[in-house]
């Protein structure tokens, strides 16, 4: 095969892919042929399927119409438990048959960072023998840990590409979640002492949605109206019908504000802790929190209670930069609640400088007005679960045997010593990767769907991934700003052509088989990484590897699962699932039933056995136990030099309905919604600065003078004084200008807050 370059490359691939799976113009978008599938006189077939395009939970249903092979139609999914179908649920077809789709594996021929990888293709035997032979290598002469194992959020392969790692080795297995939901689920753990699968639902924007029970509602950072649509109709449904009180803390006005908020408070970036730390003062001053609860339950009230104090209304006012009465409004709904508090905080919540911090200040809330573990509270799930949330279980990773013996080498340590003891999922902190492969802690890497411009300072990632002796990555398309510093590229199947036991409602677990056969070469990442596993000398764990890997783990999920369901009792009941019943009934306050202890005591698995305002691990690793309060690392307040010049907060990463992430920017059916990276500015700050709706405009930071452009929104759907900016534009990557001020006890960075300026371009 000619060398070629990425252009000539990727005109290849489209010409391949338009002829596999269309016939079509290079260049162009097009899709499977509307008119001759019509006029076909194929039958339709209907496929039960999932759609990931948010690649949240819980996934949607979604019943496709299959005609030759090819998706002709999206439909809804009648009797699922959740099929809402959003513009990406729809335009999920048009990924199938996205003209850049990557179809075989290529090798790059030149240097790694060059402008041209001059990528070549290659056969899967060559590439998978090469990544075993390299990795063997690392291992042989530097040991098994130096290699590390990573899945973007695609988190489907996360049971997989954890296998592999212990398998091999290396317990540095790591995910994007060590920037997105993680900080809260150790700021649960530090609270509560239990495992993290079981606090979840606390956290994830996609939890399940509250009951009429609920007394109030309090939506702290998120706006499920277009990040978890699930979530927001079961809120705004409860709502309609009760009319329970709803508090949104968000300084933008979102269409959930529109929707559900009684009290919208729009606070100034990254003061959220100080504004949880006064609802707790106001609750206890008047006397509207859980006594019976804290007595019993509580460990470190009065340290907490004194500490609260400070954070009067009127302080709390001022450093959030607020209305008074904004406040003492919520603080009203909050203490004459006729029902428990339903929380949500979701992942945006700890990116910030203060992150476990600020978290934990905002969760106390919950054990302080007896919502833990009471119906329309925050459940503790009942066990076992089926599967976790992301389809793993312990003994299929190899968590429960291989990992113990593997965890002294994780590399986060030095960084993040009580994340990295604290941590039940075993995943390593990635926000540290430049500095891992820096000190040469880390040597090579395998990567699923990874995407450098998720962290800040997205060119030290970069650098990272070229420095390393050997990276191969799996992904849908070739993807310059991740590939052009990698090795080995291998073509992956998106999810309409992959196998998964789905159970992420409630106790059903539904089968999503294939709907329409992969183009090209292209193979599943399970399937992908039992090869690599298999060629890496682990053919027993890996089932051999080839057509039936992929089948195979499916079986060995199920069958470690612990349900006794099986792949034929799955098959048998398609399109609807298997309902796994509790082993009893559900129960509530499972602390006083002695179901959370291992020892059956009653109580809670933290250091005091209670829910712990003063955290003791904290204590033991050197930081302050109490929710303190910290500013911005940036801020007007810590920074008013630098304010000066950057006088507008940098609040980046808000989800956009048309978009997740870097993905889906190509897609017809979605880019019309949003064609070019766009910065929102308050109408004051633009005409302060002479600029009009539709300006191109530079942003730029303390960290980069340089800044990117983007085009100007005016709109008063913010607070004054800040930018909105979604991340992963390629021509406008908004993480060159956030900053790696870690927070200290998480590694968390703070995506959203910092400084910033908009100029005319
Ligand atoms: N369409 C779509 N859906 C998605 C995703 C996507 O990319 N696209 N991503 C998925 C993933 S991985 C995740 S983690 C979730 C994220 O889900 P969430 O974390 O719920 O994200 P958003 O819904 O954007 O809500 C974040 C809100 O926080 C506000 N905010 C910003 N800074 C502050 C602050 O300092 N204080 C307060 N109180 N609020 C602040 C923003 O204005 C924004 O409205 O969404 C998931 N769903
Ligand atoms: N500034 C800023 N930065 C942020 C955030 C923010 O709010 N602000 N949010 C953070 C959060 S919460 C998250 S979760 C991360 C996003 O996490 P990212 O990992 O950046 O998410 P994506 O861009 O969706 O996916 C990464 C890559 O995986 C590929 N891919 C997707 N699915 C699959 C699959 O099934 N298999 C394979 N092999 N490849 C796949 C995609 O094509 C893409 O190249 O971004 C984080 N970064
Ligand atoms: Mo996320």
């Amino acid at each position: 095969m000619p060398k070629m370059t990425r252009r000539t490359f990727l005109k290849m691939a489209t010409a391949v892919g338009a002829g596999a799976a269309v016939g079509g113009k290079v260049g162009t978008y097009i899709f499977p042929d509307y008119e001759a599938l019509a006029a076909s006189g194929s039958p339709e077939e209907e496929k039960y399927s999932h759609c990931v395009m948010c690649n949240h939970v819980p996934k949607c249903g979604v019943k496709l119409i299959v005609k030759d092979d090819k998706i002709f139609r999206t439909e809804k999914w009648e009797g699922h438990p959740n099929s809402l179908i959003c513009a990406k649920g729809i335009a999920a077809m048009q990924e199938v048959y996205d003209p850049n789709r990557l179809l075989y594996p290529v090798k790059r021929t030149t240097p790694k960072g060059s402008p041209d990888p001059g990528w070549e293709r290659i056969t899967w035997d060559e590439a998978i023998a090469t990544i075993a032979e390299k990795l063997n290598g690392i291992k042989e002469q530097y040991g098994a840990e130096k290699v590390f194992f990573y899945t973007g959020d695609p988190k489907e392969p996360r049971p997989i590409i954890q296998r592999l790692a212990y398998t091999f080795g290396s317990p540095n297995y790591g995910t994007e979640s060590s920037l997105c939901y993680l900080a809260t689920e150790l700021s649960a753990k530090l609270t509560y002492g239990l495992e993290f699968q079981t606090a979840r639902s606390q956290a994830l924007a996609g939890g399940p949605p509250p009951t009429p029970d609920s007394g109030v509602f309090m939506l702290w950072s998120s706006n499920p109206a277009w990040s978890a649509p699930f979530s927001y109709n079961g809120l705004k449904t409860v709502k309609e019908r009760l009319g329970t009180k709803c508090i949104v803390i968000d300084p933008r006005v979102t269409p959930t504000v529109h929707a559900l908020a009684d009290v919208h408070i729009q606070p100034r970036c990254g003061t959220d802790g100080a504004l949880a730390l006064c609802f707790g003062n106001y609750l206890i001053e008047n006397d509207a929190y859980d006594k019976e609860f804290v007595d019993k339950w509580v460990h470190g009230f009065e340290e907490y209670r004194e500490y609260v104090k400070e954070f009067t209304i009127e302080r709390t006012a001022a450093i959030c930069d607020v209305p008074q009465e904004r406040i003492r409004a919520a603080c009203e709904i909050l203490a004459n609640r006729n029902g428990p508090l339903f929380l949500r905080c979701s992942a945006a919540s700890p990116h910030h400088s203060s992150a476990i911090q600020g978290y934990r200040a905002r969760i106390l809330l919950v054990p302080l007005t007896g919502s833990l573990d009471v119906p329309g509270g925050i459940s503790i799930a009942d066990e076992p679960i089926v599967f976790g949330n992301f389809h793993g279980t312990p003994q299929f990773e190899r968590s429960t045997d291989l990992l113990p013996e593997l965890k002294h080498l994780r590399v986060d340590r030095q960084f993040v010593p009580l994340w990295a003891d604290a941590d039940g999922e075993g995943q390593v902190q990635t926000n540290f990767f430049p500095e891992y492969v820096k000190s040469g802690d880390i040597r090579a890497c395998f990567m699923i769907g990874a995407n450098a411009m998720m962290w800040p300072q997205t060119q030290q990632y970069q650098e990272a991934f070229m420095n390393m002796e050997f990276t191969a990555a799996a992904d849908f398309h070739i993807r310059p700003q991740t590939h052009n510093y990698v090795d080995i590229v291998l073509p992956a199947a998106v999810s309409y052509e992959r196998m998964a036991p789905i159970a992420i409602f409630g106790r059903t677990i539904f089968l999503r088989d294939p709907a329409v056969t992969p183009p090209g070469e292209v193979r599943t990442d399970w399937r992908i990484c039992c090869d690599i596993g298999t060629a890496l000398g682990y053919p027993e764990e890996f089932f051999g590897g080839g057509e039936n890997a992929e089948e195979e783990c499916v079986r060995e999920l199920l069958r470690t699962s612990g349900t006794g369901v099986t792949l034929e009792d799955l098959r048998a009941a398609r399109p609807g699932g298997v309902f796994v019943p509790l082993q009893g009934a559900p129960q509530t306050k499972k602390y006083e039933l002695g179901l959370l202890r291992p020892d059956g005591q009653p109580g809670f698995t933290s250091p005091t056995g209670k829910v712990e305002f003063t955290s003791e691990m904290m204590r033991e690793y050197g930081y302050n136990p109490l929710p303190v309060y910290e500013e911005p690392i940036y801020s007007p307040i810590s920074t008013p030099e630098v304010y000066k010049e950057f006088p507008l907060i940098l609040n980046t990463g808000a989800r956009v309905p048309m978009y997740t992430h870097s993905k889906q920017r190509k897609l017809p059916w979605l880019r019309q919604l949003m064609p070019d990276p766009i910065v929102r500015l308050y109408p004051t700050d633009a005409a302060e600065r002479g600029l009009s709706d539709g300006d191109e405009v530079v942003i730029t930071s303390p960290v980069n003078r340089t800044g990117i452009k983007a085009k100007l929104e005016i709109t008063n759907i913010l607070r004054p004084g800040m930018i909105d900016m979604f991340h992963s534009w390629e021509q406008a990557d908004v993480n060159l200008l956030t900053t790696r001020d870690f927070c200290k006890i998480s590694g968390f960075p703070p995506l959203k807050e910092g400084l910033c300026q908009v100029v005319k371009a």
